[in-house]
């Protein structure tokens, strides 16, 4: 690639990204092919035809995998949000299925779930309906609905409170792709939405991603031989060596990014004070289908996740992943045509 080809390429992800915000990105120079350039629009494989991205935005994140939407949350509900949490953390209310998980770095004997400085996640919150209430957002499915399509289901919601790191690094979530995690298909029409409920920035730990990533394969994850120990369900892709690919994004409050499961990502340390929080939730179409793990590299998530959710559920063993996937689905647009 010529320097004048990868500049502009440069150029277009930073103004993507903002244009004050585009010194922080800078700061972490990136190597790959990261252009919104040279994309036919009959060549559309990861957006569909419904007239809200504008074409510059669908060119983006065919090329790159992922797009910010700015301010696309609103503050009212942020602070909603940010308050069933805590109430969640106080034990005010126990949605059922809902996990709660601490950072490695408290040890079993000093942890209490009340205190929601002590909770890393917390997951699979579908049966809360305050936090729920994020998954069916109009203006967060308008645009769900451009990967996946009319008929949506949300399959994984996550609220992400991470902590200041202790000095371990174990605040770090490995460079993932989030399909590990997920036996349906078709991969396309998976999206994640993560909206910043603060700003978030390299420092506190925020999003970076590697463009372009989510036209490779689905690579081998496992836990990553860290030092200071390593969150629980915190895959990652064993051996990856290119980090200087990495763009960091920066967010204000109500920022939403929008990425393909296939999209290389993760997030460093939180360097501050503060708990970085973040909501997000998966979606797919409806129109999905399940696939057999077995045999693939996806066999040893598959494994820990069903230890999880069953104790979640407080279920037997006897359930399958796909049983539970099925559970915990919730459509929240169109029709439920299948999964
Ligand atoms: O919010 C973060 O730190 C990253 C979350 C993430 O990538 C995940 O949970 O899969």
């Amino acid at each position: 690639m010529s320097q004048s080809h990868a500049a502009t390429r440069l150029r277009t992800v930073l103004a993507h990204l903002g244009g004050p915000r585009a010194k922080a990105v800078l700061a972490h120079p990136i190597s790959k092919s990261i252009s919104s350039a040279n994309v036919h629009p009959q060549q559309f494989q990861y957006t569909l035809d419904n007239n809200v991205l504008s074409l510059e935005q669908r060119k983006f994140y065919e090329e790159n995998g992922f797009l910010v939407i700015k301010n696309l949350v609103s503050s009212a509900d942020i602070q909603r949000f940010q308050n069933e949490f805590e109430k969640i953390c106080r034990q005010e209310v126990k949605p059922p299925g809902l996990n709660i998980m601490r950072d490695v770095a408290i040890s079993k004997s000093e942890y209490d779930p009340r205190n929601e400085n002590m909770v890393y996640k917390i997951q699979h919150f579908q049966e809360d309906k305050e936090l729920f209430r994020y998954c069916t957002l109009p203006e967060l499915l308008k645009y769900v609905e451009c990967f996946t399509g009319p008929n949506i289901l949300a399959m994984h919601t996550m609220v992400i409170n991470k902590p200041p790191d202790s000095g371990k690094k174990s605040s770090r979530h490995p460079l993932h792709q989030d399909l590990h995690y997920f036996p349906f298909r078709p991969i396309d029409r998976i999206v994640c939405a993560w909206t910043a409920m603060e700003h978030i920035d390299r420092n506190n730990g925020g999003l970076c991603v590697i463009p372009g990533t989510h036209k490779g394969p689905l690579q081998p994850h496992d836990y990553p031989q860290w030092e200071g120990g390593v969150n629980i369900m915190f895959h990652g892709i064993q051996n990856f060596k290119d980090y200087d690919a990495r763009v960091h994004i920066e967010l204000e409050k109500g920022d939403t990014v929008f990425f393909h499961p296939l999209l290389i990502h993760g997030s460093g340390r939180n360097q501050t004070k503060g708990f970085r929080k973040a909501i997000s939730c998966h979606f797919t179409c409806a129109d999905s289908y399940y696939i057999d793990v077995k045999g693939t590299t996806q066999e040893n998530i598959e494994k820990e996740l069903k230890g999880i959710i069953t104790e979640g559920y407080e279920l037997d063993d006897s359930i399958t992943l796909k049983d539970i996937w099925k559970f915990q689905a919730r459509l929240v647009k169109g029709e439920r045509t299948n999964l």
